[in-house]
């Protein structure tokens, strides 16, 4: 009999150790402060009234989470912890196209999306098209300038009556192209190859010009894409590289800088309009806050990315960029981009 209550005892004590680990799902996880990580979500303080679901293609240790954590925190700050962020990485809320979608009509709150489903989205938004252009940018100054100045306020106000509020211009970086056959290092290297690019008919211009076959997909289908052959190669700034760990299964770089991508942050309308004054002021803040330490944060991810990867084994090539522009200079006179060639002259004439 003794051994039997012993036996049940030490069940007994077993359950409750393991309950308290507080694993993913374990029961513990109910119990664990409300800021802390519960699957990949990067939840607010549970106590805020106000939770804004924001979602991200993104891994959770990239520029667009970190940027967005440091909004969730200026948020929770400013407004006495009643508002904050519920951030969703790694496409779990769905790709980028579809999560405008789902802020457009209401169902999700935010997103911080790349352009690439932009200039699809609403035909206010055509001239997204023009934003990425191969080499429209030569460096991160001439891209915070336009971005930062009437020229992307006319951009970002495009959005207003289509459902969705932009709040403003955010970091992706200057993509490089990956591919795990050889190292590109001029345009011919690239003939031939399928090449995974945004559905952005900028990007896929640019890539057939370079003599490559584009092809356009959610970046959450993408590591699938790469190990089943359906493509050969990606293109993303170094940061997605390396925090999405696409160096794992693509051996060569080439730094490109084709396109100098920024990234939008989108608010649903409707709940941004329902915020009182107060409420407006303290999330116009903290996104104002965020989108400097977003961007600084892109830039220290980049400035390392390289020599990270490179003591992995990756083989990153730098190319000649004044070959690669003459190649895809031609882009500009693509009709059916609908380059809206006033907002082009605008662009060229703030970053002489
Ligand atoms: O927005 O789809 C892409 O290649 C984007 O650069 C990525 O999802 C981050």
């Amino acid at each position: 009999m003794k051994k039997k209550w012993l036996a049940l005892l030490m069940t007994a004590v077993v359950a409750v150790v393991f309950a308290g680990c507080g694993g993913e799902g374990g029961s513990g996880a109910s119990n664990a402060p409300a800021d802390k990580k519960e699957g990949t979500q990067l939840l607010g303080k549970k106590e805020a009234s106000i939770h804004l679901k924001v979602g991200v293609t993104t891994a959770p240790d990239g520029h667009y989470v970190k940027g967005l954590q440091a909004m969730q925190q200026k948020l929770e700050e400013l407004s006495g912890g009643t508002m904050t962020l519920d951030i969703y990485p790694n496409s779990a809320l769905g790709g980028e196209s579809d999560m405008m979608d789902a802020v457009s009509n209401g169902t999700q709150d935010m997103v911080l999306s790349s352009t690439g489903p932009i200039p699809a989205f609403s035909k206010n938004t055509a001239n997204w098209s023009t934003l990425d252009l191969p080499y429209l940018f030569e460096n991160r100054e001439q891209a915070y300038k336009v971005f930062d100045s009437p020229i992307g306020d006319g951009l970002l106000a495009e959005f207003d009556g289509t459902g969705i509020k932009a709040v403003g211009f955010w970091e992706n970086g200057f993509r490089e192209v990956t591919n795990n056959k050889k190292e590109i290092k001029t345009p011919a290297d690239l003939q031939g190859m399928k090449i995974r690019t945004m559905e952005n008919h900028s990007h896929m211009a640019t890539y057939a010009a370079l003599g490559s076959t584009p092809t356009a997909m959610a970046w959450g289908e993408i590591f699938s894409a790469l190990q089943q052959g359906t493509v050969d190669g990606q293109e993303n700034p170094l940061a997605i590289i390396l925090t999405a760990k696409v160096y794992e299964v693509q051996k060569y770089i080439s730094m490109i800088d084709l396109f100098y991508s920024p990234c939008v942050l989108m608010i649903n309308e409707g709940k941004y309009n329902g915020f009182t004054d107060e409420q407006k002021k303290w999330f116009d803040e903290a996104a104002q806050y965020a989108k400097g330490e977003q961007r600084r944060i892109s830039q220290e991810i980049d400035a390392g990315a390289r020599a990270e990867m490179e003591s992995k084994g990756i083989i990153i090539t730098d190319v000649n960029k004044a070959e690669w522009k003459e190649t895809v200079k031609s882009v500009y006179n693509d009709a059916s981009l609908n380059i809206d060639q006033d907002l082009l002259a605008r662009i060229q004439a703030a970053t002489k």
